[in-house]
């Protein structure tokens, strides 16, 4: 087990929806500690780094069309297992399919606009966040309710130690 920092984007139908609120609310309710976050019209040239992997799938144009209609919120979460956590909490890409309780199951019917990306492994989340965020925009900060997220041998104490 160990602490991760992980790349999340609600995409446009998300913001679209007014649904960024409630989304954000799964993470932090989960336990996850938002380290950064930020609003930004995504340029095709960026997304077509991101979506590099997809280039010669048939739902690339339409892809990169609704990526780069509206803003998108960016956040990076951190958290022990982030990456796993997060996809998780997320669901299947197929969101008709996806299972009740996770963000698509819950709120979106599509495969295409299914509100939120989440990074797939932990070397990927590595490189998409420092594809939109500058070392400088990652805080660094005590999170409250930290002792109270996890167990001490989780936070790496010895029991009987702070
Ligand atoms: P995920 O976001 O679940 O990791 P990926 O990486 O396979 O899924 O796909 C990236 C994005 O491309 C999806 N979030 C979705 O918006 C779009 N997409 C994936 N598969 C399809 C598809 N079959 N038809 C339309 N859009 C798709």
């Amino acid at each position: 087990m160990t602490t991760e920092r992980t790349l999340v984007i609600l995409k446009p139908d998300a913001v679209n929806r007014e649904l960024a609120g409630k989304i954000i609310s799964r993470f932090e309710e989960k336990g996850l500690k938002i380290i950064a976050m930020k609003m930004e019209h995504l340029k095709p040239y960026v997304l077509s780094e991101h979506y590099a992997h997809h280039k010669d799938k048939p739902f690339y144009q339409e892809l990169m069309k609704y990526m780069s209609s509206i803003p998108c919120v960016l956040m990076v979460l951190e958290g022990k297992d982030s990456v796993k956590v997060v996809r998780k909490l997320t669901g299947i890409t197929a969101s008709r399919d996806a299972e009740p309780g996770t963000i698509r199951g819950d709120f979106s019917m599509s495969t295409q606009m299914n509100l939120v990306h989440a990074s797939d492994s932990i070397e990927t989340a590595k490189k998409e966040i420092a594809r939109f965020f500058k070392d400088a925009e990652l805080m660094k900060y005590e999170k409250m309710n930290f002792e109270w997220v996890y167990g001490s041998d989780e936070r790496g104490l010895k029991l009987g130690k702070k």
